[in-house]
């Protein structure tokens, strides 16, 4: 039975155990082939050519179904693990807790963004950054410094309000729940909290960052607020739609798994509030 904690409310052996596991999956190099999986999808999904992770209609499941096979390798270090969430409606600065030399460490210094502190600090040892954007072999953040505020709680509260789920033309350009809250449209919450974060996480090599799971834990969990809100949307587009995943469609990278087995998390996991 996993449930999915707010990280705000975790223990600090609760804290440790989600680090440890962490950590042993990136010595053991499984860690890195997540990365490396989701920079090959930043790069291929375009507005106008085939698009899976992003920027189209299974943004949400197939980033439902990378962070249950995350958690799952998790598990299988300890089994005790869940994936948290980051609710950055509510622990909105570099104060939080989240960010404890306890927990996954504090912004990079101003020189170079180089992470300094906590288990995932160059200087630890552990936490070598191998799937790079660049030459630098460090975690880089830069935690709320290039301006800029984390979205409001009124501002996701506009977005769960959407019926729709997405609309043509499928892409960045789309009305619609799945788009807004991508964050190519309207407020824009899932890629501000990127670009508040900054770093790796302004990358397409953002699961570098360990606080990437947690801010996708948030978002899957604002998807799974929007289905129990609006039970007669279904997820759209249904079928027949050029370069974007149909309900029925299997989504790469996986050749068993379509939208439609995606729609109910709760056989894999569950949140510890519904709101
Ligand atoms: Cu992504
Ligand atoms: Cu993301």
């Amino acid at each position: 039975m996993t449930i999915r904690k707010n990280q705000a409310q975790l223990t600090a052996d609760e804290k440790r155990r989600f680090v440890n596991a962490l950590l042993a999956l990136k010595s053991n190099g499984q860690y890195d082939t997540f990365v490396t999986t989701h920079n090959g999808f930043i790069m291929s999904d375009t507005d106008h050519g085939d698009r899976v992770g992003h920027r189209s209609p299974s943004f949400l499941p197939w980033h439902r179904r990378f962070l249950i096979e995350f958690e799952q390798a998790l598990q299988a270090v300890d089994p005790s693990v869940a994936l948290p969430y980051w609710d950055w409606t509510a622990d909105r600065t570099a104060a939080s807790s989240l960010w404890a030399v306890d927990f996954l460490g504090g912004t990079g210094r101003d020189r170079d963004g180089r992470v300094t502190d906590g288990a995932f600090a160059a200087a630890s040892g552990s936490w070598p950054i191998n799937v790079r954007v660049d030459g630098r072999n460090y975690l880089r953040r830069t935690l709320g410094s290039r301006g800029g505020s984390l979205p409001s709680r009124a501002e996701v509260d506009a977005v769960l309000a959407m019926s729709t789920y997405d609309a043509p033309p499928w892409n960045s350009a789309s009305d619609g729940f799945r788009n807004h809250l991508e964050g190519w449209r309207g407020a824009n919450l899932h890629n501000r909290v990127h670009v508040w974060v900054g770093g790796h996480m302004a990358t397409g090599a953002s699961p570098n960052d360990p606080v990437f799971w947690l801010h996708h834990a948030f978002v899957d969990k604002l998807w799974s607020q929007w289905q129990q809100r609006h039970p007669d949307s279904p997820y759209l587009p249904q079928a027949g739609t050029r370069n974007v995943v149909d309900l029925h469609d299997t989504m790469r990278p996986w050749n068993d798994v379509t939208p439609a087995d995606m729609l109910d998390h709760t056989p894999d996991y569950t949140y510890d509030t519904a709101a």
